[in-house]
Parts: structure tokens; sequence; C-alpha cells
């Protein structure tokens, strides 16, 4: 009963995937006819259909993946098509693999990855997590955004000591000082078109906002792309201290909300490129000889497991110089072993500009 406007809008996409040329989504990549016929009738318990996966990529040729989950069910109903997009992504997390426990490690174990602030600019660390008893941004009523944000921003409004700190929602909020806090790489953007087409940003902007602590160390992003997003950031390049920080808000955060935990994927994420661990830990940095040949640090990086960004975060280009440098994988390994991944790539990184 998925209705015939619908299956004409797959077909359609399906086919303006395949004319485009140029386009190297994995969406392209996996999603083939049979692949197509197979899912195109299936319909999550929320009602959402394979249309609501992959129209972003549809709409937004020059996607990396081009799907997002509407709701944590899709991960399950549609898994013929995110399965081998996660395999990809993940470097070879199979579909019979299963993420493993958490295991959050010694942020004392960690180190400085510049001592002597040549090269990086910034440090930061960030993990998303979803609220049991809500859905994904397109199956949430405008009244969940606003129950979801009461709910988060009472619970941050009692933290303390160096958690301690001040909610602003998007609602209401002066257009220079929220601007100010984009350019600043504090906020979220406004206005992603991938999230728009995946029907993630309805009732913008409410139930939408930020939690800053009084340094300037600590944030949480209510329901951007993710029901939250915590995030410990400072200048230089003092992993542990960073990391270290964001433990402590997560656990914070968990001692007080419950959130989805799939035994195979891990933290459920609206993204798949986020699952399992959810931890991005990048560092913006200057590497000018290295990046004078940009697809060749592409290519470093990718051996090393990390993923190179542009200096205002995904989607965006590098002509300052600076570039966002994290982890790529999140899912099949421990969130201590995704700090370790980027500790040593990073190191290994420095190193090789150092001998250029
Ligand atoms: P994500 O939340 O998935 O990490 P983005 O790539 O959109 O998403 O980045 C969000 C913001 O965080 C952007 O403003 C980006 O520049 C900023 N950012 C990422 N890494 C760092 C860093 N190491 N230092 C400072 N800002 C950072
Ligand atoms: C893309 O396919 O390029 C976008 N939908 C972003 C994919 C990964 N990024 C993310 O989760 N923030």
């Amino acid at each position: 009963d998925v209705p015939a406007e619908v299956l004409e809008k797959l077909d359609a996409g399906y086919n303006k995937l395949q004319g485009a040329s140029d386009c190297k989504s994995l969406l392209k990549k996996f999603l083939t006819k049979e692949l197509l016929d197979q899912l195109k009738t299936k319909k999550t318990g929320m009602g959402a259909t394979l249309l609501d996966v992959v129209q972003t990529g549809f709409e937004n040729l020059d996607s990396g993946i081009g799907v997002y989950s509407p709701d944590a069910d899709s991960y399950t109903t549609f898994e013929a098509l995110f399965n081998p997009i996660i395999e990809e992504y993940h470097f070879g997390f199979k579909p019979t693999d299963k993420h493993p426990p958490s295991d959050f490690g010694n942020p004392d174990t960690l180190v400085n990855l510049d001592p002597t602030s040549e090269f990086i600019i910034s440090t930061r660390v960030r993990c998303g997590r979803s609220l049991k008893g809500f859905q994904f941004n397109p199956c949430m009523t405008e009244a969940n955004y606003k129950e979801l944000e009461e709910k988060v921003k009472t619970v941050l409004e009692q933290a303390t000591g160096e958690l301690h700190g001040i909610y602003y929602p998007l609602t209401g909020m002066d257009k220079t000082k929220q601007q100010k806090l984009i350019d600043l790489h504090y906020l979220f953007k406004e206005g992603d078109r991938f999230l728009q087409a995946a029907n993630a940003c309805r009732f913008w902007p409410t139930g939408r906002g930020i939690f800053i602590n009084l340094t300037k160390t600590f944030c949480v992003w209510i329901n951007e792309e993710d029901h939250i997003r915590i995030i410990s950031m400072q200048e230089g390049g003092n992993l542990k201290t960073v990391y270290a920080r964001m433990l402590k808000g997560l656990n914070y955060l968990t001692s007080k909300i419950e959130f989805n935990r799939s035994d195979r994927l891990g933290f459920l994420t609206f993204c798949p490129t986020n699952l399992g661990t959810t931890i991005r830990a990048s560092v913006h940095v200057m590497l000018p000889k290295l990046a004078a040949n940009k697809a060749k640090l592409d290519e470093v990086a990718e051996k090393f497991k990390l993923q190179v960004r542009g200096e205002t975060g995904e989607h965006s280009d590098s002509s300052s110089g600076v570039f966002d440098i994290s982890n790529k994988r999140r899912l099949g390994l421990t969130e201590f072993e995704a700090l370790k991944e980027m500790q040593e790539g990073i190191l290994e990184l420095i190193k090789l500009e150092k001998t250029l």
C-alpha cells in the first residue's frame, strides 16, 4: 500500500541517478534496479518508505552518501540498501558484524597532538545520541521537537562545574548572534540542503538550539541532524583534555536520559556514517606542504582511515588553508579505538608534513 505517486518518484529518481554520470554517491553505487524493486513496496511501522531514505540523494547528486534513516526501524526494513553503504563507509563492517560494547578508555593515556602549537589550531570531539521514545527528524511532530528540547534543556541547566552553562534556543535568536556562533564553529549551520531534502528541517527553528558552558569549551546541539550532539572543543591540540571533557558531558547526560542503542549497530543516528560510537574527533590543522596537492592529502588521509573536510565543516572547501581532519569510521570499533585511530593518524600526518 505504498502510494503510486511514491513509486513513480522512486522510479524517476532511480533513472535520474543512473543518468548522472558525475554522481559519486554510495546511493548511486548500491541502488540497483533489483534492489529498488525489492524495497520500493516496503514500509516501516512509522510509515516511512524507501523514498524517505533516498530522496536526499536523488535531489543532491553531489552527496557523498545520499541516504538518511527516517526512523530507527529503517535500518532493518531497508537493510539491503543500508548494509552495503555501511560496509563501504566504515571500512568493511559486514552485515554479520556486530558493533562492540562501549569502551571509552582512559583519556589520560591520550596526548597533546601538537605540543609546540605549530600545526593545530583547535581540537574537537563530538558524539551523537537519539532519545528513547522519540522518532528521527522526518517522523517528528512539532510537539515532539518542543518536548525533546524541553527535556534535554532541563537536564543541561542543572549541570554543574565545568559543564555549567546556558541554553540558547534558535527561536528568537538574533541573526547576528546566530551567525557569530556559526562563524566561531560553535553552532550548526542553517539551511543544509542535504538535511532539508530528507525532511529533517521541518518546523525550523522550533525545538532547535545550543547549550554552551561558561568557558565555551562544551556545547550540546539540540534537534539538528540528531536529537543531540555532545561537543567538546578548545584551541590547540590537547586531545586528552578535549576527550575527557566530552566524556564528562556524555556521562552526565547518560545518567539522566535514556538513549537508543542497537545490538548490531551501536548508538543509532540519523545518518549511517555516524552509527556505532557516533564519535568524530577532529583537528583544524594547517599542513601547507601536504595540502599543496589535495588529491595526495586525501589519499594519505584515507590510508590512515581519516577524513578531510573544509574549514567550515562538511561539504565546504578549504581556501583558507585550514583543514578539518578526523577519524572516518565510527562503527565496528570502540570509542577509545576511534580516538586512538584519529590520534595515530594525525601524528603521522604531522610527521610527514615535517619531512616535506
Ligand atoms: P559535525 O557536527 O558532523 O562534526 P560539521 O562538519 O558540519 O559537522 O562541523 C560542525 C562545526 O564544527 C563546523 O563549524 C566546523 O568547522 C566545526 N569544527 C569541526 N572540527 C573542528 C575543530 N577541530 N575545531 C574547531 N571547529 C571545528
Ligand atoms: C551526503 O550524503 O553527502 C550528506 N548526506 C552527508 C553525509 C554524511 N554526513 C553527515 O552525516 N553529517
